[in-house]
């Protein structure tokens, strides 16, 4: 892959957007190999945990704008209705769509769709000179690549709705302070602790993560009549798996759980 950097050590995948110079900005070529090392990841058996991050000093600041220069100069409209709908859709669902543990690594800037790319993880862990950033609104767009989805649910409205119309850029820590992120380490550590934060999820009951990324899927947008009715068909599957039969049999021995991911 030309932007993309493919990695497994340990059960966990890292995928690194490479496009420094322009702070990881998403072109065509990213956004496809992004979606291609993601679906490798989720094929992979032997992968139990996937990392995203950004190669320099940006995580990613979104569509390559460069991209519209010439249109623009000649009057022309951009077809980004399109582009979200060609490019970057099918590069940001399936992130919610995979089956293991998703963390974004946000070692500097995550602005428009870059930051979409780090909502859709299940965990932010962000470098103490990352950065935050809903530009849509400086260009005159809406938020997309699903912030609309994401923002309001990881920070409420009230928070979302300042973030997108303001277009403010706030740091790691008051993205903590939000809610946004998991944790903020030092810059130089950002790598080595997201490893080690994977790995430990690589090592838990895959199957259960799994099952519980879809459950809250399902439960944010059903009733929950129908959460409960689809809690009970997940933890009836789930009760059939090794996994559970070791968490149980690992508490009634006083032993730590040996989770095969099966
Ligand atoms: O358009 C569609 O395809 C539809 C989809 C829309 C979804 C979206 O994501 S819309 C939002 C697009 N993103 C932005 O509007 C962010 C634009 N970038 C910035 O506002 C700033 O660069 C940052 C706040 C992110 C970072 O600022 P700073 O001062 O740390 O860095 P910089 O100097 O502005 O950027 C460094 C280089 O990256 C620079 O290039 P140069 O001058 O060194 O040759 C800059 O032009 C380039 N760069 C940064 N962001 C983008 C970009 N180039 C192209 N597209 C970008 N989005």
């Amino acid at each position: 892959m030309e932007t993309v950097l493919y990695d497994v050590r340990s059960g966990v995948a890292t995928i690194t957007m490479n496009r420094p110079d322009v702070l990881n900005a998403l072109d065509v070529t990213l956004a496809t190999e992004m979606a291609k090392a993601i679906a490798e990841a989720g094929g992979d058996p032997a992968v139990r945990a996937v990392v995203i991050t950004g190669a320099g000093r940006g995580f990613c600041a979104g569509a390559d704008l460069g991209q519209l220069e010439d249109a623009y100069r000649s009057g022309q409209s951009g077809p980004i209705g399109d582009i979200l709908r060609d490019r970057y859709n099918p590069m940001v669902l399936p992130i919610t769509q995979l089956d293991k543990p998703v963390i974004a690594a946000v070692n500097g800037v995550a602005a428009g769709a870059g930051a979409s790319i780090a909502f859709a993880c299940d965990f932010r862990i962000a470098s103490d000179k990352a950065k935050f950033f809903q530009a849509f609104i400086k260009i005159g767009l809406i938020p997309d690549c699903g912030a609309n989805y994401f923002l309001p649910r990881l920070v409420g409205m009230a928070k979302a709705l300042e973030l997108a119309m303001l277009g403010d850029v706030i740091t790691a820590e008051t993205a903590l302070e939000y809610g946004l992120v998991t944790k903020v380490v030092s810059a130089d550590t950002l790598i080595d602790e997201t490893q080690t934060f994977a790995e430990q999820l690589a090592s838990g009951p895959s199957r259960a993560f799994g099952a519980t990324r879809r459950s809250m899927m399902f439960g944010a947008v059903n009733d929950l009549e129908q959460t409960m009715d689809y809690e009970a068909d997940a933890q009836h599957e789930l009760a059939q798996s090794g996994d559970h039969k070791e968490g149980v049999l690992a508490f009634l021995e006083k032993r730590t759980p040996n989770f095969q991911g099966r």
